[in-house]
Order: structure tokens, then C-alpha cells, then sequence
């Protein structure tokens, strides 16, 4: 088994019910349960183009699937949830990242792990210190709170 992290997205539609939606998917995911999920937070939109705030969340989930066939369920969730590839970073209804997956590094076409801009999100970072504090980025070598400090300390 193993443990992973997954950010969540939404900014178009009823935000909050997508959130809610997304975490029933995910739990009802073969062999996976959820172990914690953070709050809902309410971002600004960070990139262009304008739109309007984000709602996110991180869930930690313990699963059987490997981290290929665990982004390829996750994005058939997305598909489920009507999301429209338009614009790079433009307006979805669920996106849906794998953060971290046990402490494996793995960089693919399909696949990188951890998720490259997790330590420059505060809408990544915030929800997962809210779970797990001490949760270790296997590249950075640092914790989740210590990334965040970081980035906060950065943005001053
Ligand atoms: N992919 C590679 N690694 C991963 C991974 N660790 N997890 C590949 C998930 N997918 C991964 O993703 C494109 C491809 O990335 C996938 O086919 C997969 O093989 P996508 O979601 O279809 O494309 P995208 O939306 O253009 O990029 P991405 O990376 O999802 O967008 P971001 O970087 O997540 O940015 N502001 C706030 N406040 N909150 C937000 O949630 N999100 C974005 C989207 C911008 N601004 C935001 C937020
Ligand atoms: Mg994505």
C-alpha cells in the first residue's frame, strides 16, 4: 500500500459541492480509502488568465494503485466532472494533482512526482501543513511546514 497526497481544485461551478463530489470519488476509488482531508480554502487565482478565486483541498489517502494507475483514475474523475482542457491554467471544474506518493521520485511524460510547484503554492501547502506538518518532500528534503515558512518568508 501506499500513501499519498492529492491536491484539489475547482473554480467554475458550485465549488464547494465539486470539492465535496471529488472526495466521494476518491474514496470509492478501487482499493483506496482516504485517511484525512484538510479543509475547504478559498485562493486567489494565482497565473493568468484573470478568473475568479479557487476553492482547494489535499486529501492523504492510503491505495493499492500505483502512482500511474492512481493519476489515470484521478483523471478519469476529472473527465466525470466535465473538465474542459481549454487554456493552460485556465478556469476548471476539478483538477485534480498527486502531490506526493510515498517517497518516491518519478519523473515520466505522464508523471511528476513530487508535483513540481507544490513549494511555490500557498493553496498546496496551507491544507497539507493542515494534515500533515511533517510530511517530507523527498527532493526539497524538507517538511511540509518548513516549505511553507519558506514560501511565506518569500512572499513578505
Ligand atoms: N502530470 C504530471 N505530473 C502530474 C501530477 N503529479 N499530478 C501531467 C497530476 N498530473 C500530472 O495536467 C496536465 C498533465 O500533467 C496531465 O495530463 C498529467 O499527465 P492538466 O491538469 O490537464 O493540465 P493543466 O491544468 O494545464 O496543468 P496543471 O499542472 O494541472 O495546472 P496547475 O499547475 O495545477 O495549475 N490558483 C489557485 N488559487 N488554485 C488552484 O488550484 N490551479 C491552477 C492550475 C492555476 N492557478 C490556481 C490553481
Ligand atoms: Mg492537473
Amino acid at each position: 500500500m501506499g500513501i499519498s497526497y492529492i491536491a484539489l481544485g475547482s473554480n467554475m461551478g458550485d465549488r464547494e459541492k465539486n470539492l465535496k463530489d471529488a472526495l466521494e470519488h476518491i474514496a470509492a476509488l478501487p482499493r483506496t480509502k482516504i485517511i484525512k482531508s484538510s479543509s475547504i480554502y478559498e485562493t486567489e487565482p494565482v497565473g493568468e488568465p484573470k478568473q475568479r478565486p479557487f476553492y482547494n483541498a489535499v486529501v492523504k489517502i492510503e491505495t493499492a494503485l500505483d502512482p500511474e494507475r492512481l493519476l489515470q483514475k484521478l483523471q478519469e474523475t476529472e473527465a466525470a466532472f466535465g473538465r474542459v482542457r481549454r487554456e493552460k491554467w485556465g478556469p476548471r471544474t476539478l483538477d485534480l494533482d498527486i502531490l506526493l506518493y510515498d517517497q518516491q521520485i518519478i519523473a515520466t511524460d505522464k508523471l511528476t512526482v513530487p508535483h513540481p510547484l507544490m513549494a511555490e503554492r500557498t493553496f498546496v501547502l496551507e491544507p497539507l501543513v493542515e494534515i500533515d506538518p511533517e510530511t517530507y518532500h523527498p527532493v526539497l528534503e524538507k517538511t511540509a511546514a518548513e516549505l511553507l515558512r519558506e514560501l511565506m518568508d518569500k512572499n513578505v
